[in-house]
């Protein structure tokens, strides 16, 4: 049997809301990785509520790894989510520096806002930490609020193919790396994930008439992740992310679940087991 393959996921710890860790850990689970949580914080819920509770765990950052490092742990990707500061960025850039060996898979979603907007309380030097961080990416995953900060170029919510070009283009002049932007919505339903690897471009498109959730893109980023480890090509892994978060998408939207507790996944996780089985 094939050795279990290892994440170092560095995200955050939500309680409610399906995103971050509480996503991470299922998905990644269920797709046969081991996922070796590395969290920045703890929120009772994700900031997309009125009020939330959180414990910044930026202190605790360097003595935590210090121990993984005394353990001489191995991980076949780093994949790091949402970051509370730049100073955490800092210490995610020291982090791959540190354990990132040559077949060392390095995962950047680039979190910081949606809808052309930064998320609450996320501070614009995070995220312009944050483009220097995707730098050392081998695979990113913005959705198209964070493609366009990256490639500082303005928001537009309906970007001609031109235009997703040039922003894949600008984030990734040398195409060196497999970025996906994820969930560009038209305006009549139709969803479209724009690849762009090792020089060339192409899309994934489906359909959902439903509104975006919370957490989507958490969703989305951690198959990528598992797919990566697994030798899954890219298009695959995207095309798989897409169906999986738009079957959630659809029936949390007829159970009539509120989009900030995010996309019911769980009636569906055996099914991406199976695929990754
Ligand atoms: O899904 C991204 C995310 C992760 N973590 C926290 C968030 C958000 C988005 O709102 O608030 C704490």
């Amino acid at each position: 049997m094939q050795n279990i393959k290892k994440i170092a996921c560095i995200n955050d710890f939500s309680g409610f809301g399906r995103c971050s860790l509480s996503v991470a850990l299922p998905i990644l689970s269920v797709c046969g990785v081991q996922c070796c949580s590395l969290p920045t914080a703890v929120f009772s819920n994700h900031t997309g509520f009125e009020s939330f509770f959180k414990l910044d765990l930026t202190d605790s950052f360097t003595e935590y790894t210090r121990e993984w490092d005394k353990l001489g742990l191995h991980f076949d990707a780093i994949y790091s989510g949402y970051l509370g500061s730049k100073e955490q960025v800092t210490l995610v850039t020291d982090f791959i520096d540190r354990f990132k060996t040559s077949d060392t898979i390095i995962i950047v979603d680039p979190v910081m806002g949606d809808n052309g907007k930064l998320y609450k309380s996320f501070a614009k030097e995070t995220a312009d930490g944050l483009k220097t961080l995707v730098k050392k990416a081998d695979i990113i995953t913005p959705n198209l609020t964070e493609a366009c900060f990256l490639a500082d170029m303005p928001y537009v919510s309906s970007p001609s193919e031109k235009t997703l070009r040039e922003l894949a283009k600008r984030i990734d002049p040398d195409s060196q790396k497999r970025t996906v932007i994820t969930g560009i919505v038209s305006s009549d339903s139709v969803i479209t994930n724009y690849i762009s690897c090792e020089n060339e471009f192409s899309v994934y498109e489906s359909i959902a008439d439903v509104p975006s959730r919370s957490g989507t893109g958490d969703v989305f980023a951690s198959i990528i992740a598992a797919a990566a480890v697994n030798d899954i090509p890219f298009t695959d892994s995207v095309k798989i992310a897409a169906d999986f978060v738009k079957q959630s998408a659809e029936y949390s939207h007829r159970m009539g679940i509120p989009d900030t507790d995010g996309a019911v996944f769980e009636p569906f996780l055996y099914k991406l087991g199976e695929i990754f089985a």
